[in-house]
Order: structure tokens, then sequence, then C-alpha cells
């Protein structure tokens, strides 16, 4: 664990083509869309700008040491070239894999790599609905067989944690404790035996803490500082956004200044934590010049302050 305790700051990406609609990476559920409606960012899903290598250079020179990217968020679609769904980045205009030129352009870069990916997903078929899924005004659907999901799921976490080299952490995602309708968390995704397959295909790994089972190599405040740090001796991460929004949010006016950015990040790494913040690329494939300010803004600090 001790180049993580090292690094102290990362960088979260959340791309996928929620990016297209330019309005959180939530926004399948929050307008509770339906697969016909969401499939347009889909379809026009290209792209063109994307340079992975000017992703790892901006986040290098602002500090940072490793990188988090979203493999898959909530709504299912998948940055790699997965052979077990279409609903993938190979299958869109664009036509090729996102993730393997991302995680080798980081680490040419010298950085670490972290795997974020959902438990939950808006697009299988198989997924229950809960409170929160896209189609919840439709009510429980019994039909759906959770563990098909899960195996689903185990699958493709087995294709990362096999065919992308070296992952340094696994960043799990459920952030709806409580899901209503029948919704079982742990149980549906067989946690304890998807934990077991990751440190087995990936021993070095670290795991955070949200399979639901209650602990983890790591925990993961979010979009809070914790007042004192975290009690105990479990490395922490705590997750921030630039304005309150993961995805990319186009019209969003509510950015953080660098002060502020800064200020979280020494607060942050003097109370023993790691930052990981994030930036939500545009569905062109381009950092925003506001998200570039900000990160070369910090870099000068973390120049001054001894980190090249
Ligand atoms: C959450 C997710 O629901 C957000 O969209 C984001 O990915 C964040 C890091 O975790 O809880």
């Amino acid at each position: 664990m001790s180049w993580f305790t090292d690094a102290r700051f990362g960088l979260f990406v959340h791309w996928g083509i929620y990016a297209a609609a330019a309005r959180h990476e939530w926004v399948k559920s929050y307008e509770k869309l339906d697969d016909a409606h969401y499939r347009r960012y889909f379809d026009h899903f290209d792209p063109d700008l994307y340079d992975p290598k000017v992703w790892a250079e901006d986040a290098w020179n602002a500090g940072m040491r490793y990188l988090v990217i979203t493999t898959k968020h909530h709504d299912g679609f998948c940055l790699w070239d997965s052979a077990l769904t279409d609903y993938k980045a190979t299958a869109t205009p664009y036509g090729r894999d996102l993730l393997r030129p991302m995680l080798e352009a980081f680490r040419a870069r010298g950085m670490r790599i972290g795997l974020y990916h959902s438990l939950i997903d808006w697009h299988h078929p198989e997924f229950p609905i809960d409170l929160y899924h896209p189609q919840r005004d439709q009510g429980e659907d019994g039909a759906r067989d959770v563990r098909k999901y899960a195996d689903f799921l185990h699958g493709q976490v087995r294709e990362l944690l096999t065919g992308y080299g070296r992952i340094d952490t696994m960043w799990f995602d459920f952030s709806y404790p409580g899901r209503g309708m029948g919704a079982k968390g742990r149980d549906e995704w067989r946690s304890a035996e998807l934990e077991a397959m990751v440190r087995e295909l990936q021993p070095g790994i670290m795991i955070n803490n949200r399979l639901d089972l209650g602990s983890g190599d790591f925990t993961t405040p979010e979009q809070v500082m914790p007042p004192g740090g975290v009690p105990g001796h479990v490395p922490w991460e705590a997750c921030q956004t630039l304005n309150g929004s993961w995805g990319y949010d186009r019209d969003n006016l509510d950015w953080k200044s660098p002060e502020l950015l800064l200020s979280m990040l020494v607060d942050t790494v003097s109370k023993g934590g790691n930052m990981l913040l994030n930036v939500g690329p545009n569905a062109r494939g381009e950092f925003e010049p506001r998200a570039v300010e900000r990160l070369r803004e910090i870099g000068r600090w973390t120049r001054l302050h001894g980190r090249a």
C-alpha cells in the first residue's frame, strides 16, 4: 500500500456516453430516460479529439500520481472491448477501445492505475429495477434474474483484470444503500466471491470499501472533507468533484476555485488521506478549459512545494 499513501493525489475520470448528454452521469436515472432515448448518445458517440497522452500530461503536471477510470458507470456503457456485451466503445461510431490507450498513456507517464466499476447496471436486462432505476415507474420486474447479471458482472471484472496488465486499485461502486424493491446488494452481486476473484487475479491490488461487505483496503468518503480525517488505520481517499458533477456537465456554473481545491488537497493530505480529484471529459474526448485551468493552477503550487 505504500505507493498509495505516498501518491496522495490522483485523477478520477468519469467518462462515458453521458458526456454527450452533457448534464451529469446520472442523467438516465434523473430524467427516467428509456433505453431508446438514451441510445442516441451511444449512436453519436465519437470522441474524435481523444488523446489520453494529453490527459496523462495534464494530470502529471498537476502533481497527480494515479488514475482511476470509470470502466463502466451505472448506465452500463463500457469503455473497453468487452466480449460480454455490445454496449461498448468499440460498437459506437468511434469504434475503438478507449481504455487500453488510456492505461498505456498513464503508465508511460509513471502513474498507477485504478479501475472504477459499477455494480449497478441500468442497461443490463437482468439487473433488478430498484428505486433509482430509470424504469422505476414500471415497478419491480419479477422476471429479471439477478444471478445472470452477477455472472456478467464477474465475467467483465475478470476481463478487466486479465486483459489490461497490472491494476493497482479496484474501485467498485454502488452508491445508494437501501435500493428498495427487494434489492440485496452483496448477495445479488456475490460480493465475497467477487472480492476473492479480484485478489486471485491481481494479488497486489487494493480494493475499496463499496462491495457492501462492510470493509475494504481503503475507504472512500465522497464529496465531504472528513473533519478529523478517518478514524482507525485504514487508508482513505476522499473523492472530490470540480463542480459537483462527476460526468461532463456543460452548463454547470458551480466550479470550485483553484484556491479551494488546493486547500482541500492540503487539508486531506495533512490528515493522512489521499485526494482523488475528478475530471469529466467531454464527448469529443477533451478536458474542458475550466478543468485544465484548475489542474494547471494546482500544478503551479505542487511544483513550488516539492512535487515535480
Ligand atoms: C457515486 C456515483 O453514484 C456517482 O455517480 C459517482 O460515480 C461517485 C464517485 O460515486 O456514488
